[in-house]
């Protein structure tokens, strides 16, 4: 069995989101998602995410390549997650290349090509500026 490992917000799930997870399922057979928390959400990016914690979760939890979630309550906390969830695969995206090299220790760290031309913030900033929305 290997299992991989992989942590993010997913706010206003889109497909850059769903290709990394099945990129990352691809690399092994057990996909374990860290969703991050509002709380954490809203010190990282300085705003909460627009769907809820709860909602996200659901969402993760719901698609075919996922095998389990759980809320992501720190960013300092991957190594006891990596240690708990015995993950033989840490995968992040690369816009977060090199910060993640130090789990090395307990596990293959990689980064996977971010998809372009497609964010949350993007999404969000479309929106707002459709006329009477
Ligand atoms: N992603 C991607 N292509 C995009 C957008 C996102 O491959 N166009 C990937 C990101 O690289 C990340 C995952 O989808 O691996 C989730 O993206 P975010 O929700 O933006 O994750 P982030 O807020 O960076 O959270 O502990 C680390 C954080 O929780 C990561």
């Amino acid at each position: 069995m290997k299992k991989i490992i992989t942590f993010g917000t997913f706010d206003v799930f889109h497909v850059g989101h769903i290709r990394l997870l099945q990129r990352a399922a691809a690399l092994g057979n057990h996909l374990i998602v860290g969703v991050s928390s509002d709380a954490l959400n809203k010190s990282k990016k300085g705003r909460f995410p627009i769907y809820s914690e709860r909602d996200r979760l659901e969402i993760i939890a719901g698609l075919a390549c996922v095998d389990k979630v759980f809320v992501e309550h720190s960013l300092e906390e991957k190594a006891e997650y990596i240690k708990k969830y015995k993950a033989d695969i840490l995968v992040m995206g690369d816009d977060w290349k090199g910060r993640f090299d130090e789990f090395n220790s307990y596990c293959e760290v990689i980064y996977m090509t971010r998809t372009p031309s497609i964010s949350t913030t993007e999404i969000i900033e479309v929106v707002k500026s459709v006329p009477n929305h």
